[in-house]
């Protein structure tokens, strides 16, 4: 859905306006937006991991800055990107749960929503995307009819590492608008396309890469794991020999290399590789903007999606994937530009990750579309110099709770209406629930995190989750006996 307010329209032109001007000293920058998927808080050793290493991270952090309060907007797949997309709240798309391949058709981020690729596109930029939609599974939701020139990957949730087939066993990969597999493992097939594509970049033409990895959320496969989905179409034979041929075709792992004895060792031996490969592509995106001589103004962003899923980590968060708690929505943040962000920094300000759209127009001088109201806020000047952002409430919504933040507040309200409040600065684990002691607070902020609710869901249809499809389904299971 899209609001319209000339005020803010003329502000937003006017924060385009100046970028363009500060962008005109030197020459519009490139960028390169990596995204992992499910990974939390605590799994980057430049974020305290003991568990895994994750040295060109941490290089891109000493590099630049690195957040310690960057939020997700959701704390699940498609409605951070969603966010992310438009630069407003979720909620305003109807895409506040996740588009599920197997009951989610006909949903999807609709062509119309203006994206931030589709602005850098019209400010002169090259646009591509390569790795995870999770925006819409049909043809109709292609990333390449919301703002991208080109689009390799997939867009259901999730596929099998190795056979790139979804959760509803079919083949989920594209190349621009049309299902076409390539060989690999996913998480190096898209560092190939963004190599490919940095190599092949044109000088007098600056490009927007998009790098929303799949890794490392599960399947939990690493380079040399065996298939684990096959077509569902084909008889039982034919799925047989498909998965033959493709396990023929994944690398042998090195010599003495043991797996661990126990299921549960295994599958956090495969989570950490996993962590470990994505870094190592990312280790080797640099290298060829170093090698490009790009590096030192291109934008390179890193982040994830929402928090931990099994067996990773949020570090000292309470809380992973799909939780209310910071754990849910508390993730990495590293962004590294040479040329305009100093070495070494490290800041606390409170930031979402719609907030990246608007920074992302400010900093390639890209102007918004006259009339487009964004509840993001770019924090282009935070960049430049640390700086306190000012004060905001942040917004965090599903469909058993929502969440808010008042600087150094916190406050949760649970499906019914039972509300947990904690000071974060006393008390990042939120571990004690002052609401009985604040009851005047906790009603302000109900009272706000309702008017905020309503105002972003106001006239939009939001999709359900799968809880409730599967509810809906057995009701009228029963009804009809
Ligand atoms: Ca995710």
């Amino acid at each position: 859905m899209k609001n319209h307010s000339l005020q803010a329209a003329l502000l937003f032109i006017s924060i385009a306006a100046i970028g363009l001007i500060s962008c005109q000293a030197q020459e519009r920058p490139n960028i390169v937006f990596i995204m992992a998927d499910d990974l939390g808080y605590g799994d980057l050793s430049v974020y305290g991991s003991e568990l895994i290493q994750t040295p060109n991270l941490d290089k891109l952090a000493a590099r630049g800055i690195q957040f310690t309060d960057f939020h997700t907007n959701g704390m699940v797949c498609t409605p951070t990107r969603a966010a992310v997309l438009t630069g407003n709240y979720q909620q305003r798309t109807g895409l506040s749960e996740v588009v599920a391949c197997r009951w989610h058709t006909n949903v999807g981020l609709e062509p119309e929503e203006t994206t931030f690729a589709d602005v850098l596109k019209l400010g002169g930029y090259h646009t591509a995307l390569f790795g995870k939609w999770h925006l819409g599974v049909e043809e109709k939701y292609n990333p390449i009819h919301n703002g991208f020139n080109e689009f390799a990957g997939f867009t259901s949730g999730n596929v099998d590492y190795h056979s790139h087939i979804n959760l509803n066993r079919d083949l989920d990969w594209w190349q621009q608008d049309k299902i076409k597999d390539e060989p690999g493992y996913q998480t190096e097939i898209i560092a190939q396309h963004a190599i490919r594509y940095i190599q092949n970049a044109k000088k007098d033409e600056p490009f927007c890469l998009y790098l929303p990895f799949g890794a490392p959320h599960t399947p939990n496969q690493r380079p040399y794991s065996k298939v684990e989905r096959v077509p569902g179409h084909l008889s039982k034979k034919d799925q047989e020999a498909f998965r033959d041929s493709i396990n023929q075709t994944i690398p042998k792992p090195p010599e003495g290399y043991k797996l661990a004895e126990s299921k549960q060792d295994r599958f956090l031996e495969i989570s950490i590789e996993m962590v470990t490969f994505l870094d190592d592509c990312v280790g080797k995106i640099v290298t060829e903007l170093e090698r490009k001589g790009l590096i030192d103004n291109t934008l390179i962003i890193f982040t994830s999606d929402n928090g931990p899923r099994k067996m990773l980590s949020s570090g000292p968060f309470k809380g992973g994937k799909g939780s209310l708690n910071e754990g849910g929505h508390r993730v990495p943040m590293i962004m590294s530009w040479p040329s305009v962000i100093e070495a070494g920094r490290v800041s606390d300000q409170l930031l979402m990750t719609m907030d990246l759209f608007p920074t992302l127009a400010q900093a390639t001088g890209s102007a918004l579309p006259k009339g487009l109201k964004l509840d993001g806020t770019s924090f282009l000047t935070l960049l430049k110099k640390e700086q306190e952002m000012p004060h905001r409430y942040c917004y965090w919504g599903k469909s058993s709770g929502r969440a808010m933040r008042d600087g150094q507040w916190k406050y949760i309200e649970n499906e019914g209406g039972t509300g947990e409040l904690y000071n974060l600065t006393q008390d990042l684990a939120e571990a004690n629930n002052l609401a009985a002691q604040e009851s005047k607070r906790v009603k302000k902020y109900s009272a706000l995190i309702n008017t905020w609710y309503e105002e972003v869901t106001k006239g939009v249809e939001q999709v359900i989750n799968h809880k409730e499809i599967t509810k809906r389904a057995e009701e009228a299971r029963k009804k009809s006996k």
